[in-house]
């Protein structure tokens, strides 16, 4: 169980308990800090920017078990590609499916509130820290890991991504929907991504073997999509009546509702 330990203010990590202390840019995200991080108020770290990307832990959960479901069975292991401050690596590690996951970080401050973030949550000697460009480290180290399946909640660009009525994932920034795609299928074809509700679904079809269906699912917080992950490679969900099994009501659950079949 982690004590509750002083945030490195000096490394831009921060655990805000007024919301005086908080930045404008922030405040939003800090309001609902504790949807965000249930257990935000045992001391989560946090960077100003790693506010905007965090998937909120109803979502995570979520996505989780749909992930823990979909995947081939005998894929045994998780990448998860930008780790950002932990949220999904936490829910990853919590299900208790994967016998490795590995978490990739490039900025050194981030990776300090991820590993701290899981400690909170008894998962930080579960989960494989990795340091780096994801591109590089999965080049270098993961490559030949081949009964992984790869998860990336990548930067859209920014909360810019909102203005778009249909998001372009050709011009995502700072990698765009090709550049992710090409470079983790050549560990394995196994690979979520949660990308901007809005993104252009026509863009991602390509990406699909033939005849295969791709799955893809909205994942909502009180009733409004914060996000879609697109399934792909061989997950496999039940029949789809049982996708709402993932469905809660409690307020601020997520309902990983929305699922989609492009052909
Ligand atoms: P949001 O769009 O900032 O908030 O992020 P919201 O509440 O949908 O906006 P509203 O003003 O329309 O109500 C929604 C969710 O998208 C966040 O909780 C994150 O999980 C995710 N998200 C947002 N951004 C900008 C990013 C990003 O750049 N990368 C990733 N991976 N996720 C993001």
């Amino acid at each position: 169980m982690a004590p509750m330990t002083d945030p490195p203010a000096d490394e831009g990590i921060f655990h805000y308990q007024y919301g005086d202390d908080v930045p404008a840019e922030v405040q939003k995200y800090w309001a609902q800090r504790d949807t965000i991080f249930s257990e935000y108020s045992r001391g989560i770290w946090m960077t100003n920017d790693a506010w905007f990307g965090i998937t909120p832990e109803p979502v995570a959960n979520a996505i989780s078990e749909h992930v823990s479901d979909g995947a081939p069975k005998e894929k045994k292991i998780i990448i998860d590609a930008f780790a950002g401050a932990g949220g999904n690596a936490i829910a990853f590690a919590l299900s208790g499916r994967w016998e490795q996951v590995f978490a990739i970080e490039k900025d050194p401050a981030v990776l300090k509130c991820a590993k701290h973030n899981a400690e909170i949550y008894g998962v930080e000697k579960k989960i494989w820290w990795y340091e780096g460009d994801c591109f590089e480290v999965l080049r270098t180290h993961l490559a030949r890991t081949k009964d992984a399946i790869i998860y990336a909640s990548p930067p859209w660009g920014g909360p810019g991504y909102r203005e778009d009525n249909v998001f372009n994932l050709k011009t995502m920034e700072p990698y765009n929907l090709d550049t992710i795609y090409t470079a983790f299928a050549k560990v394995t074809k196994d690979i979520v991504l949660y990308l901007p509700r809005t993104s252009n679904l026509n863009q991602l079809v390509k990406y699909t073997t033939e005849g295969k269906k791709l799955e893809v699912a909205h994942y909502c917080l009180k009733g409004a999509s914060k996000a879609i992950c697109v399934y792909f490679g061989d997950f496999t969900f039940g029949p789809k009546d049982d996708d709402e099994t993932i469905d809660e009501t409690a307020d601020g659950a997520a309902e990983g509702n929305g699922v989609s079949h492009l052909e």
